[in-house]
């Protein structure tokens, strides 16, 4: 062979690789598909607090389309955790201005004034205000600046604040096979009916048996409302009619629970805060034929986020009525103010077990202290 044939050879060789392997190139993307979507929006990058997507909550429907109303399918606790971080970036805002104020040389008395005025106007309350406040700088000082480390420092110290060793669960279990019995309480507006509803939803997605009471005989369309609900998820709605006796219609759901051996029976209950005393006849006489047929296993004051310290005021008196076991906060999509975590906690000394994050049917998530703290940093 000459050497231009060897060339011509090895040029060919060469050009029948590279078609060759552009063919399987082509043909193998095609196997793949398009690339996959992005599961979650730029804004939440850290795959750490991104929950596994198979975490098992939704239940099939066994027969689909067989009832003539089509149940809805609620969604699963990780895309609602996903989006709990999208929903909190209002909390942004406060992680933001401290990591400016705190990244400051020198740290002066005015900055740490100012750091002061951004915690408390986010609602985290006068005392763990001035406890941060004190441990931040005590820290700072020692551990030294930057604003890596600033971060970090902050970081630690708001999670403890949080106190991510609260036991958040939601005891959902009676003793002895009768029904765990949930009741709900708060002031109107709160967020009480809507949060019974989205809280249904999630138990009928892990397969209970789950009443719903109407006890907020107060208003028509109260009772009216929770139906709504109970016909969304597939829930019975035990009711009474209007103006009727709380009390009776609270007795007469459990009873239904137990006669078909319920899961679960949550008590929606009305929200009049006319005066202490008549909200501790009201409620008290509510829990009182609750517990005559079985013990309550949660009493879940709900608390809308959005009104400060009024909203505080009205949690002790609630507490103080009935021995409150956790609280659901509410309205904390679009809220800057989410340091009411911190105040309603230290407040009654019971822990945020759940989230409200919208007015949507699955806008309701565990709260997660980590995921909280992490949206306020996520700057
Ligand atoms: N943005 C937002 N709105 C909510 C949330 N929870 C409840 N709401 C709204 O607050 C209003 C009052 O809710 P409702 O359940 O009737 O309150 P109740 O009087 O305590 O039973 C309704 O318009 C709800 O849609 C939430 O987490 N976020
Ligand atoms: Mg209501």
């Amino acid at each position: 062979m000459t050497a231009t044939e060897i060339i011509v050879l090895v040029v060919a060789i060469a050009a029948i690789i590279l078609v060759v392997g552009s063919i399987a190139l082509v043909a193998g993307r095609k196997r793949v598909g398009p690339p996959t979507t992005p599961s979650v929006d730029s804004g939440a990058p850290d795959a750490a607090l991104t929950p596994s997507p198979d975490q098992p909550l939704i239940v099939e429907s066994s027969a689909p389309g067989a009832s003539t109303t089509t149940l809805e399918r609620p969604e699963s606790i990780a895309s609602r955790l996903v989006r709990l971080r999208q929903r909190l970036s209002g909390q942004g805002a406060l992680g933001r201005g401290l990591l400016l104020l705190l990244s400051r040389d020198p740290l002066d008395e005015d900055t740490w004034e100012a750091v002061e005025d951004s915690l408390i106007t986010a609602d985290i309350g006068v005392g763990p205000t001035g406890e941060l406040v004190e441990k931040l700088r005590e820290r700072l000082r020692v551990e030294g600046g930057g604003a890596d480390q600033a971060k970090a420092i902050l970081a630690e110290e708001l999670l403890a604040l949080v106190d991510p060793g609260m036991d958040r669960s939601l005891n959902l279990v009676g003793p002895d096979g009768l029904p765990g019995v949930v009741m709900v309480v708060g002031v109107n507006g709160a967020g009480k009916t809507t949060s019974v509803g989205k809280l249904a939803r999630v138990m009928v997605a892990e397969d209970k048996n789950v009443v719903l009471g109407a006890a907020d005989t107060f208003r028509a369309a109260a009772t009216e409302q929770l139906k709504t609900w109970g016909e969304r998820v597939g829930v019975d709605v035990v009711a009474g009619p209007e103006g009727s006796d709380p009390a009776s219609v609270a007795f007469d759901s459990v009873k239904e629970g137990l006669d078909r051996g319920a899961d679960v029976v949550v008590v929606d209950t009305a929200g009049r805060l006319q005066n202490k005393q008549g909200l501790m006849d009201e409620l008290g006489k509510v829990k009182r034929v609750i517990e005559k047929q079985a013990p309550l296993s949660e009493v879940l004051l709900v608390l809308d986020a959005t009104t400060g310290q009024n909203g505080l005021i009205q949690a002790r008196v609630f507490s103080e009525v009935v021995d409150v076991t956790g609280i659901v906060l509410t309205k904390l999509d679009g809220t800057a103010k989410g340091g009411i975590v911190v105040a309603v906690q230290r407040e009654l000394g019971v822990p945020v077990k759940l989230v409200g994050l919208g007015e949507g049917p699955d806008d309701l998530a565990p709260f997660d202290p980590k995921t909280f703290v992490d949206a306020i940093l996520s700057a």
